[in-house]
């Protein structure tokens, strides 16, 4: 759906910029969405634009806190509405997630265009509309969830979300699965599992081992939760983001 050949080097970097532009055309991505995806790349070419190992570890043990939760849920926005519909979509019904539009700049416009842009792309319920919950701690749009959505889970994907909201998230005791390409970001720090990689790569990846783990056992999906290290996974993303920088220079 773009007019660049696959062997283009960057050609994954600009299939992503024009489902962005998209988004923002459709009424799905808010223009600050642009800006975060600006951010996004310059941290997803240093990481070389892969997945790397640690941030693999954390797609494996976020699918084994979504196979043990009694109430996972999938946060969708703006962006990663316009990046990876399906693919949302696809890890719901593997682990057996909610899907729910919570919005940083909510308008209700935008929620409605992302829940029937989530309708095309295969989903049967999306929450986000009742919006009758409130995460304590922050302002009044931002707070907005639904009580037995966002509200109610015990596990929470938030692909790209801003660093307010992941604490207050947190505060709740919500488990929080974190998609974002800077580690230094207060979202990735706060989180119980930090994923650092493109939401592009990660949600799918995130499927895949949540297939791969389908018939684990609970002990041994507890193992693989309790054997993860946040804080080292954070020190393995910064490490290859500085052995990238100085092998480039
Ligand atoms: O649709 P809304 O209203 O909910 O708004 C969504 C955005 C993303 C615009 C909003 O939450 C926001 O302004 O976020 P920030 O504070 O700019 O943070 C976005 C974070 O996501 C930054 O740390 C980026 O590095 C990171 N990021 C951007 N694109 C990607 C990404 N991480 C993973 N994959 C990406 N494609």
């Amino acid at each position: 759906d773009i007019a660049v050949p696959e062997s283009h080097p960057r050609y994954e970097s600009l299939l992503t910029r024009h489902r962005i532009e998209a988004g923002v055309e459709k009424g799905i991505t808010s223009q600050q969405g642009l800006i975060a995806q600006g951010r996004g790349e310059a941290f997803d070419y240093l990481l070389g634009e892969r997945t790397i190992e640690s941030a693999d570890v954390a797609a494996r043990v976020a699918a084994a806190h979504l196979l043990l939760a009694e109430h996972p849920v999938l946060s969708v926005n703006g962006n990663v509405a316009a990046l990876c519909p399906g693919e949302l979509v696809e890890l719901a019904d593997v682990v057996g997630a909610d899907l729910e539009v919570n919005l940083f700049n909510r308008t209700d416009e935008r929620m409605r265009a992302i829940v029937d842009h989530l309708r095309e792309h295969g989903a049967t319920d999306v929450r986000g509309l009742t919006a009758d919950g409130r995460i304590p701690g922050i302002d009044h749009e931002r707070a907005k969830v639904d009580a037995e959505g966002i509200g109610a889970a015990d596990v929470v994907l938030v692909p790209l979300e801003d660093g307010d909201r992941a604490e207050a998230l947190g505060a709740m005791g919500t488990v929080e699965l974190v998609v974002d390409l800077n580690p230094l970001s207060r979202s990735a720090q706060v989180a119980t599992v930090p994923i650092v990689d493109n939401v592009i790569r990660a949600v799918p990846n995130v499927t895949r081992h949540a297939r791969d783990l389908t018939d684990a056992s609970e002990a041994d999906l507890r193992a693989i939760v309790e054997a993860f290290d946040a804080e080292a996974t954070l020190d393995a993303a910064e490490r290859a983001i500085r052995d990238g920088t100085e092998r480039e220079a």
